[in-house]
């Protein structure tokens, strides 16, 4: 028998197509509910497949995106789950492209499967892998950026389980922030 999930999660793919708009170029790849499951996907994803047409997060084009949501919310700052929500960022510096992005982002995953948020687990909707050339981005998204105990819980959680330093900060950004920035950078609502 299979280790069944607590909950149903769905991959998501972006690639920028300047014929379609922003949310018609994301597109569901699979989804799994099963401990073997995710790792028999998990191979196509971060290991070197057979199938060399899917790539590793470090492999993708610069510009793409990989997400993992539970099943029922989309990737984005619109869905019902997100829109009053925001996330944890990590911006990764170049270097860090070979050294950490595909083990922060395998660990990110396996955090969010095993429902390591413990009573805030609920909270969390996804996570994003953004690759891009000025440095690349990992983000773990909440439904309630009001919720602080909810919010820096995940987020210290987030930070030990990635060994992220106490040097290096982390920041929280409210989507409705996000959304309007315009060029300059979102400010944190809450830091780590
Ligand atoms: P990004 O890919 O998050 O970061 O946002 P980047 O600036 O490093 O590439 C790039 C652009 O994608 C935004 O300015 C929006 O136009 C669009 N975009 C990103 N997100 C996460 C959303 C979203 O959730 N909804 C919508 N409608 N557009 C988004």
């Amino acid at each position: 028998i299979k280790h069944p999930l607590q909950n149903t999660w769905t991959l998501w793919y972006y690639e920028p197509d300047r014929n379609k708009s922003w949310e018609e170029s994301q597109r569901e790849i699979t989804s799994f509910d099963t401990a073997e499951d995710f790792w028999s996907k998990e191979k196509f994803l971060f290991m070197r497949s057979l199938y060399n047409h899917i790539k590793t997060a470090s492999e993708l084009r610069q510009g793409c995106d990989y997400s993992m949501f539970k099943q029922g919310i989309r990737p984005m700052w619109e869905d019902d789950q997100n829109k009053c929500g925001g996330r944890w960022l990590i911006n990764l510096d170049k270097k860090q492209r070979t050294t950490d992005l595909d083990n922060f982002w395998l660990e990110i995953l396996l955090c969010m499967i095993g429902e390591a948020f413990n009573e805030y687990s609920d909270d969390v909707c996804g996570a994003v892998v953004n690759v891009r050339p000025k440095g690349d981005k990992l983000g773990i998204w909440t439904s309630n950026a009001d919720c602080a105990d909810s919010v820096m819980e995940i987020g210290r959680k987030l930070k030990e389980r990635l060994r992220i330093t106490s040097k290096t900060t982390m920041g929280y950004q409210v989507h409705k922030d996000t959304m309007i920035k315009a060029g300059s950078q979102t400010k944190n609502t809450y830091t780590l």
